[in-house]
């Protein structure tokens, strides 16, 4: 966990890396994305350096919806990581997502991946994201703009998770923008 210890403005280089998970199911997914990275790069002491392609994949969890298009962003950011959670959460909630059903439709969906390398557990937040390792739609746009970025529990890179992933699991087809 970072600890801000002074707030003198020479102390202002610390910037961390951090990659965000995107996806989107509902009311033009794309659109929805695009607004959410226009978001995110307004905010203060957040820059984006890079997004991923699109990526449609099918659905996991609850299978009768429709696919999604996922994306992750490498973000450059000052803010410490509750604090970069807090963002992520505002923009979702600022852009109209609503909660209804777990693992079912949404219009836009957030998730801090890695901060740095670090492990954080508090009681909001799960860094890194537990669900990642099983996750194409993650892994997939994740090793295509940080092939080297590093999982510290599992110690292994995005590459190294994707190359075991199950077949089954890495379905994600780059979307091309004319679909
Ligand atoms: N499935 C896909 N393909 N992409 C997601 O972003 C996604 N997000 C979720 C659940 C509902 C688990 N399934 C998903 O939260």
């Amino acid at each position: 966990m970072t600890v801000k210890l002074t707030s003198d403005p020479a102390a202002n280089n610390d910037w961390h890396m951090a990659y965000i998970g995107l996806g989107s199911n509902l009311d033009d997914p794309r659109a929805q994305l695009d607004e959410a990275c226009r978001r995110l790069g307004q905010v203060a002491d957040v820059e984006i350096v890079t997004v991923s392609s699109y990526y449609a994949t099918p659905p996991l969890g609850v299978l009768d919806q429709p696919w999604f298009i996922n994306a992750v962003a490498a973000l450059r950011t000052r803010l410490a990581p509750e604090d970069l959670w807090d963002v992520l959460f505002r923009v979702e909630q600022e852009m109209g997502r609503v909660r209804k059903q777990r693992w079912g439709p949404r219009l836009v969906d957030l998730d801090l991946l890695l901060y740095n390398t670090e492990i954080i557990h508090t009681p909001r937040l799960l860094v890194p994201h537990p669900e990642m390792p099983y996750r194409g739609f993650v892994l997939v746009p994740l090793a295509e703009i940080a092939p080297h970025a590093y999982h510290p529990v599992l110690q292994k890179t995005a590459a190294q998770l994707l190359a075991e992933l199950a077949p089954e699991a890495k379905v994600a087809v780059k979307h091309r923008g004319f679909v």
